[in-house]
């Protein structure tokens, strides 16, 4: 194989275009944000966060020519490969897959792809959809036939941000193909992406292991949440329950939390269910996704609680919620608990004031890279994200800046005997502190 392209210069087509390129193939990256194009075409990574390793790997394979990059899929018309890698997220007012960034590339690609070439979707889908939608898409634009005119093929991406280039170079890859040809064509270039195991399997199976991973980490975290909220209830601390419970070494509770986002797990639950098409309902994983969603509201009731007690105006407040983006040390806002919680303090006339040092821009939020303008006079300060910065953070200090000193800690930043010591007022979610703990 001679040229690869990858569609999506995102968090998962970036390193994956660059990793190819960096195995001596000819790669070209396609996306239709021409920013992102340019950022990668000037050797720079043109997303956020922390990624060890990827600002040099992509200086290095687009100085010495490997991967370049283009809105233009013209220039990509005579690749062996194609790998998809755009977003797949769920419209859950529709109940239904938003595939508009998944069709547009597949019919993008139909209308220049070249017989004798292999498609493969990394996004991730509901199972159905390769033999369904993808196959139906791309023969349509290109007149050609599936499995005899082009190969088709599933390989679910499983790279976790933060690890984004060790994940991809060392997991193993379920390589769902359509034919025995396609097979031999994915395991060989993954055998350039990875030293981990290729497994040959058909395209369902591959749909069904990639919603399965992440639907399965959904209801490990709603079990934390829910038992949290059963601890917060009767008075004990979740976090010591957790402790005992994992030494166990085939058990391992995750961390409750003000909620779950991102742009995989909140939506791979609802893919594999529609993925089912009816035949049947996982109710059990749609009550974990329910139990995750509800995690903002608890927060918020956790709010009102603490502020009833201390009679505050809610109405007349100030609060500052620290952390916009989903997870820690990332600037991805997609899904973000803190904008849920947001949405639901509308029916509140307080002021709102959102700090995040990675996020430079939310139009839905009034935000502010200063900590001192969202804790500074506040009532109530809602640590919402576990940034490091925020770990650092005194709790004597806020104190003497809030006008009232109630904190809502939804991540655990901070130790519970600190929280005591510091003479503030506090909830924080599994820690069973009933407001008995207030002064
Ligand atoms: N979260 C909790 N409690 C936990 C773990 C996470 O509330 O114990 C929350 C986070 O705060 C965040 C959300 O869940 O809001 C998702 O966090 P995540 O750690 O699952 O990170 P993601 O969304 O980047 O998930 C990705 C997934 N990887 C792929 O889809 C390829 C997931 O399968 C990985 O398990 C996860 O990274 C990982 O382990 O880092």
């Amino acid at each position: 194989m001679n040229k690869v392209a990858v569609v999506g210069m995102g968090y998962v087509g970036i390193p994956v275009a660059a990793i190819i390129a960096d195995s001596g193939i000819s790669t070209i990256g396609v996306d239709i944000d021409e920013r992102k194009v340019d950022s990668i075409n000037s050797g720079k990574y043109p997303i956020e966060g922390f990624e060890p390793g990827i600002e040099e790997l992509i200086e290095r394979v687009v100085g010495n020519g490997m991967l370049k990059a283009t809105v233009d899929y013209e220039q990509a018309r005579d690749s062996d490969i194609w790998m998809i890698c755009v977003q797949t997220p769920f419209d859950t007012l529709e109940m239904r897959p938003n595939f508009k960034a998944l069709s547009g590339a597949i019919k993008e690609i139909g209308s220049v792809m070249k017989k004798g070439s292999v498609v493969i979707v990394e996004s991730t889908i509901p199972p159905g959809t390769m033999s369904g939608d993808v196959k139906r898409w791309l023969e349509e634009e290109s007149g050609l036939i599936a499995g005899e005119d082009f190969g088709l093929g599933h390989c679910p991406e499983r790279v976790m941000p933060g690890r984004l280039i060790d994940n991809l170079t060392s997991y193993g890859r379920a390589i769902g193909g359509i034919d025995e040809e396609t097979h031999r064509v994915m395991s060989e270039i993954y055998a350039k992406i990875t030293s981990g195991k290729l497994t040959k399997v058909d395209m369902k199976t591959a749909e069904v292991v990639k919603t399965f991973e992440n639907t399965y980490r959904d209801a490990e975290i709603a079990i934390a949440n829910d038992f949290a909220k059963y601890c917060d209830a009767i008075g004990v601390d979740f976090f010591e329950v957790r402790d005992m419970v994992n030494t166990v070494e085939s058990r391992n509770l995750h961390f409750p939390g003000g909620g779950v986002g991102g742009h995989c797990i909140p939506k791979d639950t609802w893919l594999l269910a529609h993925g089912s098409r009816g035949k049947y309902v996982p109710e059990f994983l749609i009550k974990s996704r329910e139990v995750n969603d509800s995690m903002p509201g608890y927060v918020l009731g956790l709010m009102t609680e603490g502020g009833k007690r201390l009679g505050l105006d809610l109405n007349n407040c100030k609060v500052g919620i620290l952390g916009l983006s989903y997870l820690e040390e990332s600037d991805d806002i997609r899904n973000s608990p803190t904008l849920s919680l947001v949405e639901k303090m509308e029916g509140f006339g307080c002021e709102i004031i959102v700090h995040d040092h990675y996020v430079d821009r939310c139009e839905d939020v009034v935000l502010t890279e200063s900590l001192d303008e969202a804790i500074d006079g506040s009532d109530v300060v809602i640590m919402m994200v576990a940034h490091n910065l925020y770990k650092s953070l005194n709790l004597s200090e806020i104190k003497e800046k809030m006008r009232t000193p109630l904190i809502i800690d939804a991540r655990n930043v901070f130790s519970i005997k600190d929280l005591r010591n510091s003479e503030l007022d506090y909830f924080s979610i599994g820690r069973g502190n009933s407001f008995s703990d207030f002064q």
